[in-house]
């Protein structure tokens, strides 16, 4: 598991030099006082934690250091550690088996990173022994639609298309349908992103769930949003946008390798309840890994002086 560490500490750099790292090396040498707690306030700020998260943890480090009369700045840094880690879930990959076909609806803005995620979803699961279909539901732009294309050749897997502008809902329909006529295991569908305070969009990805269940009871099985991890606290406001037109279980943070925001992880489960469970660590296929809660926590606090 080495490799896979340093694959995360590697895609985690820019979160460390940023913030977490001046935590690691801030806290390390003198006592606790005044001046610690602020700066440790200013730093998770400023770490895309959020404000709520932010104070709840401060709060509750204060409690631990007065009840087990800490003292050092570095027994508060690994206490901070600890809590961060509690703070998330280790998600399990989704079972497939559940459902035949299990079909997953995949949400976001524009740019968030759906598509390229829906790609390397589909040869992760392919890679598990599944066969997969693709739906492309993002009719807005033809390139779109050419661009699901490109990753369904890539991997090698079905997909359904229409023309430009057709109706979303009626291609998941069809989508699914194939799917169960085919005997395929896993359905994923792409849908449009542009902006998420446009009422027609929602009440579109409204539609497209909706029709998902028309086509086969039950689905989509699993409804994901996809967060670009550079827009930080942003990005958790469309979530919660979505998240009021259909119901979301989960989150895929793109871009964790580009960003500095990679404290967004925290605000995405405690301010609205989703897990995390894949993350982009990467432009590669084998990028998109499931969300590995010790190694994000280990990578964003590492020390790049120890490094060999
Ligand atoms: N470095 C990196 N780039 C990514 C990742 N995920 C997506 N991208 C890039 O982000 C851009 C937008 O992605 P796309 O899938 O088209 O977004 P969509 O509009 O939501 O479908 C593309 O250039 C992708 O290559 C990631 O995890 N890491
Ligand atoms: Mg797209």
């Amino acid at each position: 598991m080495e490799n896979m560490f340093n694959k995360w500490r590697d895609s985690l750099k820019k979160t460390r030099d940023v913030t977490f790292g001046k935590i690691a090396t801030y806290f390390g040498v003198t006592e606790i006082n005044d001046e610690s707690w602020d700066r440790l306030e200013e730093l998770l700020i400023q770490a895309d934690v959020g404000v709520k998260t932010t104070l709840d943890l401060i709060f509750i480090a204060q409690q631990t250091v007065e009840r087990e009369g800490l003292t050092k700045t570095e027994q508060l840094r690994d206490l901070v550690k600890e809590e961060m880690s509690k703070l998330i879930d280790q998600p399990e990959e989704p079972d497939l088996n559940q459902h035949k076909p299990t079909v997953i609806m995949v949400t976001g803005v524009n740019g968030s990173g759906k598509t390229t995620s829906i790609g390397k979803l589909a040869a992760r699961y392919k890679k598990m022994g599944k066969s997969v279909l693709l739906v492309a539901a993002d009719t807005y732009r033809a390139a779109a639609i050419d661009q699901l294309e490109v990753w369904a050749d890539r991997v090698d897997v079905p997909i359904i298309t229409s023309q430009q502008d057709s109706d979303p809902g009626a291609v998941t329909y069809d989508g699914i349908k194939a799917a169960i006529a085919r005997n395929i295991d896993v359905v994923l569908i792409d849908t449009a992103g542009r902006l998420h305070t446009r009422f027609n969009l929602m009440e579109e990805i409204k539609k497209v769930h909706r029709v998902a269940g028309k086509a086969l009871e039950g689905a989509p099985h699993h409804s994901w949003i996809v967060l670009d991890t550079t827009t930080g606290q942003n990005g958790l406001r469309q979530a919660e946008a979505f998240g009021q037109a259909v119901d979301l279980n989960g989150a895929i943070l793109a871009k964790l390798d580009t960003s500095a925001k990679g404290g967004m992880v925290f605000g995405i489960k405690e301010q609205i309840g989703l897990p995390v469970i894949y993350a982009g660590l990467g432009e590669k296929v084998e990028d998109l890994q499931l969300f590995n809660r010790e190694n994000f926590i280990e990578g964003i606090f590492a020390d790049d002086n120890l490094e060999s």
